[in-house]
Formats: structure tokens, C-alpha cells, sequence
């Protein structure tokens, strides 16, 4: 299934992206939350939800925390803290059905 994501990661539509390597891109959420918004996504598989992940991505899943943990370091938010998200389904507020994680700092996070 593709999704919007996929055509950032090909290059179709625009993304200010902010990280690469080969296993994951980051981008700058559309509609951020928070001072820093950005999304980190697998970008050689398709992977719908946290539901379809199985033990042959763990590493991925892995590899996208720590990518988390950096790009907080080079956004300077690191010590003041941020948020991780990873919405799944329709009840999780789930949009986009590529597999991402949500990194939100630079504000005061609230709720839970
Ligand atoms: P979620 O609700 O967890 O599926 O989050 C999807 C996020 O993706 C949402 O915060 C908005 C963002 N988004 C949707 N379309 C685009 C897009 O075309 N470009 C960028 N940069 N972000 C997008």
C-alpha cells in the first residue's frame, strides 16, 4: 500500500527532511505539534502499522529510537526532554498507514 510517505521518500512531493541513512529518513511533521515535529520512517520497507512489524525488524524498530535519541541531541532537546509517538489504527489517531514515530519537543508536553 503507499502512502503519502512513500512519495516523500521517492522524492515525489517535497519534505524538509533533516535525516538519512539507510534504513530510516526524518522529516519535519507537516502540522507540528511542537516547536520540533518530526517524523522518522522506515524507508526500504512498507511497513503499515506497529501491528505488521515482527521480530526480522526489530533492529529497524531499534535503529528508529535511536535515530530519535540523536535527532533530539541535534535539535537541542535532548537534556529539556521530549516526546515519542507511535500511533496505531484508527483508535491510535493513526493517519498515515506507513510506519512512524513521532519525535515533539521544545514546549512543555502535557497530558497522561
Ligand atoms: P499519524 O496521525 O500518527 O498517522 O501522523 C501522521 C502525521 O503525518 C501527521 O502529524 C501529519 C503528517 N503528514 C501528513 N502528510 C504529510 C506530508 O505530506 N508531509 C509531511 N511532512 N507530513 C505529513
Amino acid at each position: 500500500m503507499d502512502t503519502i510517505f512513500g512519495k516523500i521518500i521517492r522524492r515525489e512531493i517535497p519534505a524538509d527532511i533533516v535525516h538519512e541513512d539507510d534504513h530510516v529518513i526524518a522529516f519535519k511533521d507537516v502540522n507540528p505539534q511542537a516547536p520540533v515535529h518530526l517524523l522518522i520512517i522506515p524507508k526500504n520497507e512498507e511497513i503499515p502499522t506497529l501491528n505488521d512489524a515482527d521480530e526480522a525488524q526489530q533492529g529497524l524498530l531499534g535503529h528508529m529510537l535511536l535515530t530519535a535519541s540523536k535527532l533530539a541531541a541535534d535539535h537541542g532537546i535532548a537534556e529539556s526532554g521530549y516526546r515519542l509517538i507511535m500511533n496505531c489504527n484508527k483508535e491510535g489517531g493513526q493517519t498515515v498507514y506507513h510506519l512512524h514515530l513521532h519525535l515533539l519537543g521544545g514546549r512543555q508536553m502535557k497530558g497522561f
